[in-house]
């Protein structure tokens, strides 16, 4: 099985990937709106194809990015039948199995943190997914959305402490940057219920807990309610729409050879390298491109153009890279870096015709 733990760095939410390395076929649970370009690049990265998104609970803190994934690849949205949302596909109840590839996951009802909550558990128990019903020496807050401490109390002993010991937990968030725990671990050492634990000084603790209501709960909420489908299309992560630029994972926006090839004058085209490596080196300028190097882009974004999408090069598109994300940072909206760099340009034949520098080059060396 191919499996990702990833993070939204802002609400300290988990995605899991989950992926049959045969079929290719893979499940996400808890996808964040944000996070939505990462996580089509990585399924892009990975070959694979995404057949479920699937949520533990109707989030407060964050919103789904279930109904974007749904719209980029056709995936169903699967989510808790208790949790009263509408636009799933598919409604999962106690004791259903969600299959993808050779992946079952095996669905376990634990309300408490709100009333919908549900932890997914791998057929071969190794792993579980608890959302935010176990947290990693913790639990769900049960303040709102109809949580209730004392039934949190009997998922968690009943659904989740009945795994295997040594089964992996892997919770929705975790607020102190620890990623994993185990059954066995929680039993023993979670200081809200573990194993020594009474059901009232875990309900007193609860009642006790003060927390102020996750900052974006008013939209995340009804946001949730409807699997993320945003209200308007402008709410969406924008994607460039002035030619097939593909977010990878790394975190840069890309674009083919070929592409710059076929609409080579509608571009800036920059090249990376240091002036002296220019001078010296067997590969060639792009005809028109100007040479800015890398080592000076950060003192001279002012010379950058912005009245056409800027194109970065380099020889094999790594430093170029580096570029692209100082110029996203920048604040310049359409900027990509060409993959493969001169390397793969002079690989697919582009040579002679498509070489040598523009004038501006030198104003630019100036
Ligand atoms: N400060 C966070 C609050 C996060 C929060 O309340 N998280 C919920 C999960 S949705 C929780 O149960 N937290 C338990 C805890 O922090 O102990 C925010 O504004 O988003
Ligand atoms: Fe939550």
């Amino acid at each position: 099985m191919i499996f990702r733990q990833l993070l939204d760095g802002s609400t300290s939410t988990y995605t899991y990937l989950l992926a049959d390395a045969d079929s290719r076929e893979a499940i996400l649970v808890d996808s964040v709106f944000e996070q939505h370009l990462r996580d089509l690049a990585l399924l892009r990265e990975l070959e694979l194809t995404l057949r479920y998104t699937v949520e533990t609970h109707v989030h407060a803190d964050h919103v789904t990015g279930a109904w974007l994934m749904r719209e980029a690849t056709s995936s169903k949205i699967a989510a808790p039948a208790r949790a009263g949302v509408t636009e799933a596909d598919l409604l999962l109840r106690q004791g259903d199995v969600l299959r993808c590839g050779s992946i079952e996951l095996e669905v376990r009802e634990t309300p408490g943190h709100t009333d919908g909550c549900t932890t997914y558990v791998l057929s071969d128990r190794s792993m579980a997914f608890t959302g935010d019903a176990l947290l990693i020496r913790g639990a769900g807050r049960t303040d709102f959305q109809g949580g209730d401490p004392a039934r949190l109390f009997h998922s968690v002993r009943e659904q989740i402490f009945t795994l295997p010991p040594n089964c992996m937990v892997y919770p929705g968030h975790d607020y102190e940057g620890r990623t994993v725990t185990t059954v066995a671990e929680e039993r023993t050492h979670n200081p809200r219920l573990g194993d020594r634990v009474r059901e009232e000084d875990f309900i007193g603790y609860m009642k006790n807990l003060g927390l102020p209501h996750p900052k974006r709960m008013a939209e995340a909420v009804p946001a949730n309610r409807v699997c993320g489908r945003p209200k308007d299309s402008t709410a969406t992560p924008r994607t460039p729409t002035w030619g097939p630029v593909i977010r990878t994972f790394a975190g840069v926006w890309e674009i083919s050879a070929e592409w710059l090839f076929q609409h080579r004058d509608e571009v800036h085209v920059i090249d990376v390298r240091e002036h002296a490596e220019v001078e010296a080196s067997p590969l060639p300028c792009l005809r028109g491109s100007m040479v800015l190097p890398l080592s000076e882009l950060r003192a001279r974004i002012a010379d950058v153009p912005r009245d056409r999408p800027v194109v970065l090069l380099c020889p094999s598109g790594a430093r170029s890279t580096s570029a692209a994300m100082i110029l996203e940072k920048a604040g310049v909206e359409n900027v990509a870096n060409m993959r493969g760099g001169i390397v793969e340009w002079l690989g697919l034949g582009f040579t002679a015709a498509e070489s040598g520098p523009q004038g501006r080059e030198n104003q630019l060396r100036a």
